[in-house]
């Protein structure tokens, strides 16, 4: 209990009581779960999210690419490319059939491949080329090929492949549908880490296609080994381009791991853009490639640290002025005992100390790997070609200039000898024992009223993204995370595999193999119609404005705005506001019918799972509203109030009510009405006696009024509007148990609440599946 509360109590008036209390419970929230959960359906309902499956059944997607200044949205799929518009609501899908080269399809087949997974032209390079073309390349049915593809200007939407211009993509494009690569394209030139070969062994660094000769990374473990790529970004380290670095971000096999085993390390490496290559050493090769390791770990309890050594993803959060970008890397653990995963936050000015430190030596098979501490020669290996390197006295202005040991010591020292530690040298984020596994991140800086906060974005293996923020407090102390959302964005559990966010459109395209979404960023009217509600959000992008919880704007007028990310506290935030929305009367009533001695269920999901829920009945006019007592009959579930055995005192209103950080709300208002067995029994009787037609056709609603209430509660559980479900309900109900009362044993019935329920619920979600939207052509 934290101390504030203790020094409250002792003052005994009551709204001291009440404040430390609130206090407590705010220190006391664990961030861990999400403060909104909303499923596929919600994000449909409230046009959150837009969904995008294709024209031909199955996306099968793999790559995309979104063209802000075009306002558009490329997409490549299994043999197709799709062109959609973002400034209109219906997108307007233009589509390009590319399928693999004559005669691919059978020879992938005859080499092994399966013909439904692998043989096909697999879109997974899009980059736009010039201002009226894109780049795109397919695997090609294990033959990759690229072509350009017209986009046309600006306002125009059209979207043709020009057949004149495919050719061989070997080095540009992956064989395989499925392993992982980067590219970048920068000054028409394509840079790519991938596998270049049909049997997938040779990795390599490639530059291809534009005016600078092509080059690639030596066949050599030692520069690279076994990598998966997972990104590559151009970052410039100064306003001299001659300096301009692409970076790569991998794992790979750790040649210099002290365990026996095969240790797995992440790698940022790096190239210098004009790099030429050797004149008689390192012909056609990278001369400038170095590489150091990434570090993300956190100590443990026994003074050994977890590492964090799977790249999952990274995000380059740039910033406004260009220069020192950020580098936020989604990690997870390899253990086998245990599944981790954590983000860690990089910046530029610690990645390129650690190249301008030592590089990493081994004299021999037998010797330690340790600081090399001999001579560097000049220029120094991994410095770029520029007007530093070209002086009137020594004149290095190309990489081929460079002397013959400058280029055999590269060759040997690719490795930094210090690894790279993130910021504060811990992860901003570490979930472990989670569900599904996390696949990617995109980030975005926000402003809020009490500072600035990067609002991550994480794909999830389970078609969900979580919208999480971690809130750094003292440089040393662990973070805190909380989980402002989950959005179930694909109804399936898909593992998402790309991301991307458009500031500018405040929107995120989240691919799955299924299909495509546009996701808003926020949507804050979700958290509620109350100051507290808005506060409790703790989202960066929402603030109170006075009447409801809206977009926050930094620069926009000056208005009354409430907002407090850090404490998500409502009691400061809202104190001339409303903090209990709890009018018992305005709340909407529902009607729940249940039989006597079977169990019923009341629902009441509270819009937080971190808020707490209390339930009040009023069973008649003359008692007082009570709390609900629970026992082993009457029982409080996550998802509402359930009464195992139901009994004909039990009637009455039933009040749910939440509670979170002092804010409370009455969330819902059930009459509970209890049908009495004899009741039942009578109907039953009446129906065989009266009614020689069978009882279970369904009557008119008009004449149900004052007659039968058997079918009348039916009929009000159920609703009108379903007719086919009222028969059967009724066949099973009735038949059964007139059947049974032969033998002489009461009939037997489900909950009828639930039944009526699902109905619904089944048909909502058929209706869901495709929206509008997304069948636009
Ligand atoms: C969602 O968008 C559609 C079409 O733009 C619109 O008709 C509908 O009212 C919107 N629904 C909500 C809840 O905003
Ligand atoms: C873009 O590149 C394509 C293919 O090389 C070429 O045909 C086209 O003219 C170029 N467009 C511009 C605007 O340079
Ligand atoms: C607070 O709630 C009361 C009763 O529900 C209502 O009369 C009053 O107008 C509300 N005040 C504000 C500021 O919303
Ligand atoms: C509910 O269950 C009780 C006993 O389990 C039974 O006697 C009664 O007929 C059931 N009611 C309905 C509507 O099936």
């Amino acid at each position: 209990m934290p101390r504030g509360y203790i020094s409250f109590a002792g003052l005994t008036p009551w709204w001291w009581l009440i404040m430390g209390s609130l206090f407590a419970s705010c220190e006391a929230t664990k961030g861990s779960v999400p403060r909104l959960r909303l499923s596929y359906k919600d994000l449909l309902a409230t046009n959150r999210s837009v969904l995008f499956f294709g024209h031909r059944g199955i996306l099968d997607f793999r790559s995309l690419y979104l063209d802000e200044y075009r306002d558009r949205l490329f997409i490549g799929g299994k043999d197709t490319l799709y062109s959609l518009r973002l400034d209109q609501t219906n997108m307007d899908a233009k589509e390009i059939y590319w399928p693999s080269l004559p005669g691919q399809k059978e020879e992938c087949f005859r080499k092994g491949k399966d013909p439904v997974t692998e043989c096909a032209n697999y879109i997974r390079v899009l980059h736009p080329l010039n201002r009226t073309h894109l780049l795109a390349c397919g695997t090609g049915a294990f033959h990759p090929i690229c072509a350009f593809i017209y986009v046309g200007h600006r306002g125009e939407h059209v979207f043709s492949l020009d057949p004149t211009t495919i050719e061989n993509g070997r080095g540009r494009c992956p064989h395989e549908p499925n392993r992982a690569f980067a590219s970048t394209f920068v000054g028409g030139d394509l840079y790519t880490g991938l596998t270049a070969d049909f049997l997938g062994r040779d990795s390599v660094i490639f530059r291809t296609m534009g005016h600078r000769s092509s080059l690639r990374t030596e066949m050599d473990q030692r520069l690279l080994n076994a990598p998966k790529f997972v990104a590559a970004y151009l970052i410039p380290d100064n306003d001299d381009w001659e300096n301009d670095k692409v970076y790569f971000f991998f794992t790979e096999k750790a040649v210099e791991s002290d365990s026996k085993g095969h240790a797995i390390f992440s790698r940022v490496g790096r190239i210098c853009v004009n790099d030429a290559g050797g004149q008689r050493v390192l012909v056609n090769k990278w001369s400038t490639f170095n590489k150091a390791r990434l570090v993300c770990s956190v100590p443990g309890p026994d003074g050994i640290d977890t590492y964090f050594d799977q790249l999952e993803d990274v995000f380059l959060l740039r910033t406004k002025d260009g220069k020192n970008p950020e580098v936020y890397a989604l990690f997870s653990t390899i253990s086998n005992v245990f599944q981790g995963f954590a983000v860690c936050v990089y910046r530029m000015a610690d990645i390129w100390e650690i190249f301008n430190g030592p590089f990493a030596h081994k004299d021999g098979p037998d010797h330690q790997w340790a600081a090399y501490e001999g001579k560097v020669p000049y220029p120094r290996p991994g410095v770029c070609p520029s007007k530093t390197t070209n002086q009137p006295s020594r004149q290095y202005s190309s990489t081929k200039d460079y002397p013959d040991e400058v280029l055999h010591f590269a060759r040997a020292h690719p490795l930094m000898s210090k690894p790279v530690y993130p910021l504060h040298r811990q992860p901003v984020l570490v979930k472990t024992n989670l569900q599904h596994r996390l696949r990617q991140i995109v980030v975005d800086r926000v402003e809020a009223e009490d500072g600035q906060y990067d609002v991550m974005f994480i794909g999830t293996d389970a078609g969900s993204v979580l919208k999480v923020i971690a809130l750094q407090r003292g440089n040393f102390a662990a973070a805190e995370e909380v989980i402002l959302e989950e959005l179930q964005v694909f109804k399936a559990a898909v593992p998402i595999t790309e991301m991307e966010i458009s500031v500018k459109r405040q929107m995120l395209y989240v691919g799955s193999r299924v299909g495509v979404a546009q996701v808003k960023l926020h949507q804050c009217e979700t958290y509620g119609t109350a100051c507290a509600e808005c506060c409790l959000a703790r989202d960066p992008y929402c603030a109170w404005d006075g009447l409801s919880c809206t977009r926050y704007q930094a620069s926009g007028k000056r208005r009354f705005r409430r907002q407090d990310i850090r404490n998500g506290n409502p009691v400061h935030q809202c104190l001339d506001q409303n903090l209990t929305v709890d009018d018992f009367d305005k709340t909407a009533e529902k009607v729940v019918y249940g039989t006597e001695h079977n169990s019923t269920f009341l629902e009441c999901i509270p819009k937080s799972p971190q808020a707490t829920v209390q339930w009040f009945v009023h069973r008649s006019p003359e008692e007082f509203r009570d709390e609900v007592k629970t026992d082993e009959r009457i029982m409080k579930t996550e998802q509402g109030l359930l009464f195992r055995k139901l009994f004909r005192q039990d009637a009455g209103m039933y009040y749910c009510k939440t509670q979170e950080h002092g804010f409370t709300q009455t969330v819902t208002k059930i009459m509970l009405e209890v049908i009495e067995s004899e009741q039942l029994e009578q109907v039953f009787q009446r129906e065989e006696e009266e009614s020689p037609r069978p009882p279970c056709l369904v009557p008119d609603p008009r004449q149900l009024h004052g007659q039968k209430v058997w079918f009348k509660d039916i009929m009000h559980l159920i609703g009108y509007s379903n007719l086919q479900r009222v028969e059967e309900y009724c066949e099973r109900v009735w038949c059964g148990a007139r059947q049974l009362r032969h033998k002489g044993r009461p009939p037997k019935s489900k909950n009828m609440v639930d039944s009526g329920r699902k109905g619904r619920g089944k048909q909502q979600s058929e209706r869901n599946r495709v929206p509008r939207q997304a069948v636009a052509t």
